[in-house]
């Protein structure tokens, strides 16, 4: 999964970016102080997976990994508008994290000399709307021979696009088009509004997002949260234990950090996570969209497993904690045999028996 970090300048992209891949990226309060995008990978903090592994006695536990792009040039307050190649690169990314300012700081230049969540939100979508409008204009103009030969499928695509359009006219984001097959067409062809989105408000400490912003997001089907990056990123300098002390008196909560970001974005996409690991060498987590079974789950693994999927044996990690081994399990029959079709559940250890012959 790529995760792309939008905002306005000096919203603290960059410091949200550090906090979540541990890169020092360059954090400065300057417009464009981000030059290139970065390119960072956050590991996907899991204690099940620490469970199973300990359990077990497995050395080795490999983390799901989310990538996160900083891109540069971007949005700088309706006084200049986003640069293509910006623009061309976040239309790569599977979802966006946007982030608003909500911190006070003197110190740091707000490019339209305000703190105002809500509005700078609008600002931002409405600099990657007009973005999107231009993008559908193009492709409905190389739509128009096709849709005059007669042909069906560019004429139910321009029907759907120009839908999308007219919303995006009327300040509706791609994402909360009335019609499935517009919002569908929009995500396909890489419309900026129609990828899934979180609103993070960059707090000053502990808080719920500010009511507005958590509105603005909800009136496009989206989601808002509060993340006091900066704090978060000094809590990260500490050991643990030091830090979930301070945590604990600042008050910011038992989801922290990395770990709330990337819970919320998962909840986002609709991804649950399986593990394998029923001994060692190691023991991993995988994310998966919800509703995937057990056979597309075993190719995620390896190609081989699902070409030769015959069963999985499955247990949820927490009965598998309990057994302590998965040959235990077998024998208290904890351990399930399921076949291709079964639905992979979130938490599940999948250990899966195929054959390939060839
Ligand atoms: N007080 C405070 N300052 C912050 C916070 N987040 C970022 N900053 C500061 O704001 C400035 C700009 O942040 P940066 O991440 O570079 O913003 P970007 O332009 O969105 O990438 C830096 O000086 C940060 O230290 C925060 O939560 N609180
Ligand atoms: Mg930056």
């Amino acid at each position: 999964m790529q995760l792309g970090l939008v905002g306005l300048a000096n919203a603290g992209k960059t410091a949200l970016f550090s906090l979540i891949t541990g890169d020092e990226a360059e954090v400065a309060p300057y417009p464009y102080s981000t030059v290139e995008p970065a390119r960072g990978v956050a590991d996907v903090p899991d204690p099940r997976l620490d469970a199973i592994a300990d359990a077990q006695g497995i050395p080795r536990r490999v983390r799901a990994q989310v990538q996160v792009v900083d891109i540069a040039g971007l949005a700088a307050g309706g006084r200049e508008s986003p640069g293509r190649a910006a623009l061309a690169r976040l239309r790569e990314m599977d979802a966006l994290v946007h982030v608003v300012r909500r911190f006070a700081n003197a110190q740091v230049p707000h490019p339209l000399e305000r703190i105002d969540p809500v509005a700078d939100a609008e600002a931002v979508d409405l600099e990657l709307m007009a973005a999107d409008r231009e993008l559908a204009e193009r492709r409905l103009e190389r739509l128009t021979k096709a849709v005059r030969g007669g042909d069906a499928a560019a004429q139910s695509e321009t029907a759907e696009l120009s839908g999308v359009v007219a919303g995006l006219d009327a300040g509706v984001p791609a994402r909360a088009h009335g019609s499935a097959g517009g919002r569908k067409t929009a995500l396909e062809m890489g419309l900026l509004t129609a990828k899934p989105v979180l609103y993070l408000a960059n707090v000053d400490e502990a808080g719920s997002p500010p009511e507005g912003l958590v509105a603005h997001a909800e009136a496009q089907g989206a989601h808002a949260m509060a993340l006091a990056v900066e704090v978060e990123r000094e809590l990260a300098e500490l050991d643990p234990e030091e830090a979930a002390q301070l945590a604990q008196e600042l008050e910011l909560g038992g989801e922290r950090g990395a770990e709330a970001l990337v819970g919320a974005m998962y909840r986002l996409r609709d991804l649950v996570t399986f593990f394998t690991g029923s001994g060692p060498p190691e023991a991993r987590a995988w994310p998966i969209p919800r509703g995937t079974n057990a056979a597309t789950a075993a190719g995620r693994v390896h190609t081989d497993m699902e070409r030769g999927f015959i069963r999985a044996e499955v247990i949820s990690w927490d009965a598998l904690v309990e057994s302590g081994s998965f040959a235990a399990a077998r024998e208290t029959a904890a351990v399930r045999l399921e076949g291709k079709d079964y639905i992979v559940q979130e938490g599940d250890v999948l250990e899966i028996r195929f054959n390939v012959s060839d």
